[in-house]
């Protein structure tokens, strides 16, 4: 028998990128199609399982590219590292558990006010402008049974929290707005849940405004290959109203429905690890981290460590604020007990005591150093000697937010924001209030102190004051970016041109004691001022370029004469004005 020709199929093609990978007609590749109910064009685009069927039933065994297959073990993949560390518990000691669901969509599409209808309470009310800029874990029951939803910002800054939320999760509901449809970051949360093979109900949110477009939107959902199942696809596609609650139940059953199509279960007695969810430093009650537990049983006096952060669990609290003893597969929990802010993403898992929990920091750390090497241009020393040696033009900046999560999103934007030739030099980057340390860092490195959703402690004013450094908190991170924007335009080399202001036309010549020759002349258009330079200009020839040396109207000094009077202009130096010239006048000033 002959060997099958292997071919590398990419997650989404063409039918006719498919014909020429195989090297047939499109016309056999439609028809392939057609006989396994898929009525396509040849433009039309075909997921990788439908290539892949239609390649092996023409003969082929397919494969997917080489590049992806490093991250695909036993067909599944690119799977989350958490999935990949549950598939070593027993089969027989796995126990259903609660879904996780996420909440991905595009700005203001309405995911906090969803998940709020569905908990009916009021967080979308109480945030900032309305805007999410953390990751928030609940749990809600329906119909007896537990759901876990996360929930994540919208705006473009927050890539990473949303590709962690899509990888955290077991189903995600992509909300996208009727009356705005697909939009930059849909189709960017719609990418992170697929890396992660999470299955995917859309939420067709804010169906009760007048201008939504439910089949406009799924027309749009359908050429992103998420085809709604009443059209033939296999997407199901949920008209809701967070305002109205309509489509709710109908949203949690095909939430439920997805859920059961996969593995949901995790074993509560088993070794004890899960995600990072958000961590921060609060006032008064110090490190504060919620974890969703994925496997196990995270239980108070716990030791545990969370990427390169040892800690030990000192109290647990459930998504309202009461304490529990003890979080279970699938529930978040917020944890003191940490020794620092642990980095939102990490996985965390439970140790048996916290000389092991250092024990295994202190690996990772070296680990760490040894991966990373030397930094290039990133130590303070560096760039200081640059900005000093006149090399570089940089903004260096310090800055602080409440929690871990919102450092990782203004970092990434600010250093989106370097101009030409000016960087922005990120010097301290951290979650916690702005302390006399960072006030230090600044003095010794002429750094602007942000702020976010901190504030300085008394100790860090004083000082701040003493040296005169700037410190700025904001609490939206769109003002935050914007301000600083502004600060390194204001930064740049300063650019002078000619701005011309006026032309006047020399009507008469006269000679006037002490001022010498001086041109009667009519203001043709714009203006003449006294503390302008002038040009002036002959049978279209400039003859003589410098200051006005005196300007008259009558016989008055005056600052300045407008278009359509008559004026005295001496030119400083010009002897040798003639009916008909022309002069110019214009200043220098900054363009940009
Ligand atoms: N009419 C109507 N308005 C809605 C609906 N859902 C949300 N809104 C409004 O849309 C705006 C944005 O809602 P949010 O819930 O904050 O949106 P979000 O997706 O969480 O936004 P980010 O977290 O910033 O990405 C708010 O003014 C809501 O009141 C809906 O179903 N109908
Ligand atoms: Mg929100």
């Amino acid at each position: 028998m002959t060997e099958k020709r292997r071919v590398e199929i990419p997650s989404f093609l063409t039918v006719r990128e498919l014909a020429e990978l195989l090297e047939v007609s499109p016309i056999d590749v439609i028809r392939e199609l057609m006989s396994n109910g898929i009525i396509a064009n040849i433009n039309q685009q075909i997921d990788y399982d439908t290539a892949a069927i239609v390649s092996e039933e023409m003969g082929f065994e397919s494969a997917v590219p080489a590049a992806a297959e490093a991250d695909v073990e036993d067909g599944a993949a690119e799977l989350p590292e958490w999935r990949q560390i549950l598939r070593q518990e027993r089969e027989e000691s796995l126990q259903e558990r609660a879904p996780v669901v996420t909440m991905l969509g595009h700005v203001d599409h309405g995911k906090t006010s969803l998940l709020d209808a569905i908990r009916h309470t009021e967080v979308q009310a109480g945030e900032t402008g309305g805007i999410t800029q953390h990751m928030g874990a609940y749990q809600i029951r329906y119909n007896g049974q537990s759901i876990t939803f996360l929930d994540t910002p919208g705006h473009e800054a927050f890539t990473a929290m949303r590709a962690r939320g899509a990888r955290s999760t077991d189903v995600a509901i992509l909300v996208v707005a009727a009356d705005d449809g697909v939009m930059p970051q849909t189709r960017e949360a719609l990418d992170h849940a697929r890396a992660a093979s999470v299955p995917i109900v859309v939420a067709l949110n804010k169906i009760d405004r007048a201008n939504a477009n439910p089949e406009l939107v799924k027309q749009q959902l359908s050429e992103l290959d998420l085809t709604p199942d009443e059209w033939g696809g296999s997407t199901m596609v949920v008209p809701v109203s967070a305002t109205t609650g309509e489509g709710l139940d109908d949203l949690l059953e095909a939430v439920l429905l997805v859920a059961e199509e996969t593995d949901i279960r995790a074993n509560p007695a088993g070794k004890v690890f899960g995600t990072v969810i958000e961590g921060r430093l609060e006032r008064g009650r110090g490190v504060v981290a919620t974890l969703l537990v994925q496997n196990g049983t995270l239980r108070v006096g716990h030791a545990m460590v969370a990427g390169t952060v040892p800690g030990k669990v000192r109290a647990m609290f459930d998504y309202v604020g009461e304490a529990i003893v003890e979080a279970g597969p699938s529930v978040p929990a917020q944890v003191m007990g940490f020794g620092s802010v642990p980095v939102a993403g990490d996985l965390f898992e439970v140790v048996s005591n916290e000389k092991e929990a250092r024990a295994i920091v202190e690996e990772r750390n070296l680990d760490q150093a040894a991966a990373a090497g030397p930094r290039e241009g990133f130590s303070l020393d560096e760039i200081l000697a640059r900005f000093q040696a006149g090399e570089t033009k940089t903004l260096n900046l310090i800055i602080k937010a409440d929690v871990q999560g919102s450092v990782e999103p203004i970092v990434n934007s600010l250093e989106g924001l370097a101009h030409d030739e000016l960087a922005v030099n990120i010097l301290r980057a951290d979650a916690g209030g702005i302390t006399e340390s960072d006030i230090m860092l600044a003095r010794a490195s002429d750094a602007v102190v942000i702020g976010f959703c901190v504030e300085p402690d008394a100790a860090a004013l004083r000082l701040a004051e003493v040296h005169k450094i700037s410190i700025r908190t904001y609490d939206l991170i769109y003002k935050l970016i914007d301000d600083v924007d502004q600060a390194l335009q204001g930064l740049l080399e300063p650019e002078y041109g000619e701005v011309v202001i006026g032309k006047a036309e020399v009507r008469a010549v006269f000679r006037v004691r002490r001022a010498g020759l001086v041109a009667g002349c009519h203001i043709l258009e714009g203006e003449a001022r006294r503390n302008a330079e002038a040009r002036l200009w002959r049978g279209g020839q400039a003859i003589w370029e410098g200051s006005v040396s005196s300007l008259k109207r009558f016989d008055e000094d005056v600052r300045e004469v407008r278009s359509g009077f008559e004026c005295g202009v001496g030119l400083e130096g010009a002897d040798d004005f003639r009916e008909r010239d022309t002069i110019e006048f214009f200043v220098i000033e900054r363009i940009n």
